[in-house]
């Protein structure tokens, strides 16, 4: 298999011999066991995907590259989306592999801080605006409408088609499905996309069985668990404060299709999550991504049976695009130390400890 989503799965995506096979080497992500997780929440095993290993550091290149190859064989030259931060990051990235004029729109000072400097970065026409994600979409959905410009969020059909990958992904390693997937839920353009793909390798005979679909948004922006739009969404975890989800019927039918659930987790349990994934695991991801987790632990605390079941919890992007959410977390600061042997043996107080050096 080449590298790259339209390599390694084309035959399974909707292109064709005139779609230009672009890659940023994005997909094949690792799926690793837990080390503790399976054992706090009582599962057998419980996996993480990691999709902060993707080129961007979120999920979103998956879809991205399909829905940038196509934009390209339609000959469009330029692209545009709506974002909390990864999606604008992704198209970014593509758009200047592709030669393509990319245009953001951000809400205004309510995205991390790397992500915005990736979006900088990679050149993209950035319009910071004074208002929320869910205002921002449909000012570039108004936009794309009137103007021969693509749309490159999820409303666009390509990017779900590349998402879906991942969930072939996971069959591939595992050999079936897992019992549960696990997933944060923002937009719901990914749960959707997952949901596809377990369904058409279900379909296919490549997978026994389909997971229940396990969606998590934040409390302060679950319009799907209380069944109505959030106004003004509300959550530490800006990459899913969306008040309106343009998947939001897709979601359900994974939900329900499934026999699966689409709960709220609240950001106190999404940071712990953070913090136990990055302090117990070894996987520091973004606040958002954390929800995934947040809600697995909520599962096992609220009594589902996941004795002898397998979870998958879906990483979606990587810690290091939010910086700032770091120092409020972290309750051992850093130590000054002067440059000198002493110095550091008397902070790390190693007087106490055997001098005699190790066996190696
Ligand atoms: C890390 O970038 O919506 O439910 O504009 O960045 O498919 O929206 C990001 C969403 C989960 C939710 N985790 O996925 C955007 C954007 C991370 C994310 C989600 C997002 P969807």
């Amino acid at each position: 298999m080449g590298v790259g989503v339209l390599s390694r799965y084309g035959p399974l995506l909707p292109i064709t011999g005139d779609t230009p096979r672009v890659t940023l080497g994005e997909g094949d992500t690792p799926l690793i066991a837990s080390r503790h997780l399976a054992d706090e929440v009582g599962c057998q095993e419980v996996y993480l995907k990691l999709e902060g290993c993707n080129p961007t550091g979120s999920f979103k290149d998956r879809g991205m590259v399909v829905a940038v190859a196509k934009a390209m064989e339609a000959e469009s030259t330029t692209i545009i989306c709506a974002s909390t931060g990864n999606t604008s990051a992704s198209a970014a990235a593509y758009g200047a592999h592709c030669d393509l004029t990319t245009i953001v729109l951000v809400p205004k000072g309510a995205i991390a801080t790397g992500k915005l400097a990736q979006a900088i970065a990679y050149g993209a026409q950035i319009l910071s605006v004074n208002g929320n994600f869910d205002r921002a979409l449909e000012l570039v959905r108004e936009l794309s409408d009137k103007y021969p410009i693509t749309l490159v969020n999820s409303l666009n059909p390509h990017r779900i088609q590349g998402q879906k990958t991942a969930a072939f992904e996971i069959v591939d390693s595992l050999g079936d499905a897992p019992d549960y997937l696990a997933i944060p839920v923002g937009n719901a353009g990914n749960i959707s996309a997952y949901w596809m793909g377990f369904r058409e390798y279900h379909e296919a005979g490549l997978a026994k069985k389909r997971p229940m679909m396990m969606g998590f948004q934040a409390e302060g922006a679950a319009p799907i668990v209380r069944g109505a739009p959030v106004e003004n969404p509300e959550t530490i975890a800006s990459a899913i404060r969306i008040g309106n989800p343009a998947s939001w019927s897709q979601a359900l039918t994974a939900q329900d299709a499934s026999g699966g659930l689409i709960d709220a987790v609240s950001d106190d349990e999404i940071l712990a999550a953070q913090r136990y994934l990055a302090r117990r695991e070894g996987v520091f991801c973004e606040a958002a991504s954390a929800a995934s987790v947040a809600g697995l632990l909520k599962m096992s605390r609220e009594g589902h049976s996941l004795a002898g079941k397998t979870a998958v919890c879906v990483i979606t992007g990587t810690g290091l695009k939010e910086p700032e959410l770091a120092p409020s977390q972290t309750d051992i600061p850093t130590q000054d130390v002067e440059a000198e042997l002493d110095a550091v043996e008397r902070v790390l107080a190693l007087a106490d400890v055997s001098a005699t050096p190790k066996q190696r």
